[in-house]
């Protein structure tokens, strides 16, 4: 039987042969002293690609976002996010029951899930009546999960935190794919991260390690976040073995992504040919392939039990399936998931 094709997410990679071998050979000491060595070397090549003062390993980028939150809020008050994003969708309710906040979701109106300064100010209280509650912070997403990769630009972001930085509220950017942002903006991590206050990305997503996710910010933050980290069962221990993979993702994985996004390109152009399905495939810049099944005469749900079956995994969200591509998906993968879609959609 073929190994499946799996196009549920871009967590799903296996190590490569080079990180499994640097997860054996790797020095260790205890993270919780702070004295691991190579998760110190990894936590530093980070702050340097990203020119920010600090970083810290986490195991997840839900506790990364989540820190964040915590850090940068007071109970009571509001965080302002796009109405798909992750951090208010897919992390539990973990802002209200950690932070005692509540979101305070916003639509964007171009359906992008790029928001812009007015479609954000609109939703900030600010000196507002004293029983309002008051805002505490902006969400940004780069790239936008949900939204289907859609990448928010250098200037947008430098935009956003600077209006807002003029009226005290901090910006935390959800990197999970930030490095597919900037390889679909020819732009750099560092600039991209920038504006923002702090910044989450993951390693093992697109990048491909098995485990761990960077939080980035200034030196003071980060040392509060190695607490908020504690507090979360966060502290890791001989943690290097899984910084070595990281070390690896960081510095190799990126110059693969492009492949990832030719891929999700293609597949996104031979998905909007089939009958009934909804995408335009000049919207798909990065690694995230979400087309709308609702006129198909088949749910999302039902059309991925039936790809299973021939072997090819995709996710269902709602009316709509999401496909991701990673390394360890080819340009054939693509080609015969295409094939087998087509097929269950043709019953
Ligand atoms: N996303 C996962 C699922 O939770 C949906 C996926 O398969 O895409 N921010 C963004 C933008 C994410 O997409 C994810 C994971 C996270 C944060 C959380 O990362 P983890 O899973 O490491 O907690």
């Amino acid at each position: 039987m073929p190994s499946l094709i799996d196009l549920r997410s871009d967590t799903v990679t296996k190590p490569t042969a080079a990180m499994r071998r640097a997860m054996a050979d790797a020095e260790v000491g205890d993270d919780v002293y702070g004295e691991d060595p190579t998760v110190n070397h990894l936590q530093e090549r980070a702050a340097e690609i990203f020119e920010k003062e600090a970083a810290l390993f986490v195991p997840t980028g839900s506790m990364g976002n989540q820190t964040a939150v915590k850090l940068h809020t007071k109970p009571g008050q509001e965080v302002v996010i796009e109405e798909r994003g992750h951090i208010y969708n897919f992390e539990m309710a973990t802002m209200s029951a950690f932070s005692g906040c509540l979101a305070r979701p916003v639509k964007s109106q171009d359906g992008s899930g790029i928001l812009t300064w007015d479609e954000i100010k609109g939703a900030i209280h600010h000196n507002s009546a004293y029983y309002v509650a008051p805002t505490g912070l902006i969400a940004l997403e780069n790239s936008h999960n949900l939204a289907g990769g859609s990448v928010l630009t250098r200037e947008r972001t430098e935009d956003i935190c600077l209006r807002a930085h003029e009226m005290n509220l901090p910006v935390h950017l959800d990197g999970a794919r930030i490095f597919n942002a900037a390889v679909a903006l020819k732009d750099s991590v560092a600039n991209l991260a920038r504006p923002a206050d702090s910044v989450m990305f993951c390693l093992s997503k697109g990048l491909g390690a098995p485990v761990g996710s960077i939080l980035l910010g200034t030196k003071a933050f980060i040392d509060e976040a190695r607490t908020v980290r504690k507090i979360l069962g966060g502290g890791m221990r001989q943690a290097g073995v899984l910084a070595a993979a990281g070390l690896i993702a960081l510095e190799e994985s990126p110059k693969a992504l492009p492949n990832d996004h030719a891929n999700a390109k293609r597949l996104a152009e031979g998905v909007a040919e089939l009958p009934g399905v909804k995408i335009d495939p000049e919207n798909v810049v990065t690694n995230i392939v979400i087309f709308d099944v609702a006129d198909t005469g088949q749910t999302a749900d039902g059309i991925c039990a039936q790809l299973r079956e021939r072997g090819v995994l995709m996710s269902g969200f709602g009316a709509a399936i999401r496909a991701v591509t990673h390394y360890d998906v080819t340009s054939v993968n693509i080609e015969t998931a295409l094939r087998e879609l087509r097929s269950v959609l043709a019953h």
